[in-house]
């Protein structure tokens, strides 16, 4: 492991737990830290994150990003990086497999993920038992008129970095993937997995995820205290380390799941699952006929996005509809003489 795991000698008891069938019910809660070896940056993680990359687009916060009272008005940004981190042609991890290789020995109870990207279900985990509780990319609507976009012209418009914009007559709503933004409810399964799922855990781990956003963040409080608690994580967060049975496997997901396969006797499995998940996926970017060769980067998207902010002032479409809305005529003919 590139940092070894701080607390080896308890993870070896509880993997004999779950061998032996004293743990049958993991309840998995998931990050971005699940996916950043698949090639996709966290938020938080200086440098690299995808926080830091934002600056040339002068946001007036990072999360405005991702914030709904900002994409109401400027979603360019939003949609700059989507084109790069759009999850068509993005592959399951080794830690994603390890997820379906939990299913497939019977010990997967439940997956949440703050993810949005669906590489566990790409890896092999059934759809039923995966809570996307930040949403995800299988659906779109307009965020005006709430009426769903098409995939396909949705899909296009993604693949342009453009803002796809609402078809239904006399709206021109931008057209919102079903991601749960900040600002924005959370699914209502979401109360269903702490009421019903939670309590019936006989182990959670957490994984990739810096227990910086609620409510997800509260799920590892919520467990009872004679649960045993895993943190598979570059960093320790959230009160991991305070209960006498939590488990700190500090270092990359893909290592961290490698130890535990290899304390489990699950090694060559593993690596079966995930060539399998990595090979459906390929074929599946095959079958859809991307061009991966010619992906932008997130980088380059960042800067084309940013060109385009610069030379309009900052004033994005969304806006100016939006200020038009709302001041009417008056306010679109000085937008016009200010060449905005
Ligand atoms: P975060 O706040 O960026 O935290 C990530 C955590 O993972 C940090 O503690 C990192 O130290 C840690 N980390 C990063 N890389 C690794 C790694 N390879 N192995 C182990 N640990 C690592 O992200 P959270 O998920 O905690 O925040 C929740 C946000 C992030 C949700 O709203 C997500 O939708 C959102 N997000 C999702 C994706 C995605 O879908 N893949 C990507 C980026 C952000």
């Amino acid at each position: 492991m590139s940092n070894p795991s701080k607390s080896n000698s308890t993870l070896a008891p509880l993997c004999t737990s779950i061998s032996s069938g004293r743990i049958t019910s993991i309840l998995v809660l998931a990050g971005a830290g699940l996916s950043t070896s698949a090639g996709i940056p966290d938020f938080r993680t200086p440098e690299t994150g995808l926080y830091a990359k934002l600056a040339p687009l002068n946001l007036p916060y990072p999360e405005a990003l991702f914030h709904i009272s900002y994409f109401r008005h400027t979603p360019e940004p939003f949609y700059a990086f989507a084109r790069a981190r759009h999850p068509k042609n993005l592959r399951p991890t080794v830690a994603h497999a390890f997820l379906a290789l939990l299913e497939r020995k019977g010990k997967l109870k439940f997956v949440v993920t703050q993810n949005i990207d669906g590489l566990e279900v790409d890896a092999g985990v059934s759809v039923d038992r995966v809570l996307n509780a930040h949403g995800s990319w299988r659906g779109q609507r307009c965020l005006k008129c709430k009426v769903p976009f098409d995939a396909g012209r949705f899909r296009d418009a993604v693949g342009k970095g453009e803002v796809p914009i609402c078809g239904v007559e006399g709206c021109g709503g931008a057209v919102k993937p079903d991601i749960v933004m900040f600002g924005e409810r959370l699914p209502k399964e979401f109360d269903d997995v702490v009421e019903n799922v939670l309590p019936e855990a006989d182990m959670v781990l957490v994984m990739g995820t810096s227990l910086k956003v609620a409510p997800c963040s509260t799920l590892p409080r919520k467990v009872g205290g004679d649960v045993p608690r895993v943190l598979v994580n570059n960093e320790v967060v959230g009160d991991f380390g305070t209960r006498e049975r939590d488990v700190c496997v500090i270092g990359s997901c893909d290592d961290g799941v490698r130890e535990m396969a290899r304390e489990l006797g699950w090694e060559e499995e593993l690596d079966e699952v995930w060539r399998e998940a990595v090979e459906r996926k390929e074929r599946a970017v095959q079958a859809e006929g991307w061009d991966e060769e010619n992906e932008p980067s997130l980088d380059e998207c960042i800067a084309r996005a940013a060109e385009k902010m610069k030379a309009r002032n900052g004033v994005s479409d969304g806006h100016r509809r939006m200020l038009e809305g709302h001041l009417g005529e008056k306010m679109a003919s000085i937008l016009g003489r200010m060449n905005l």
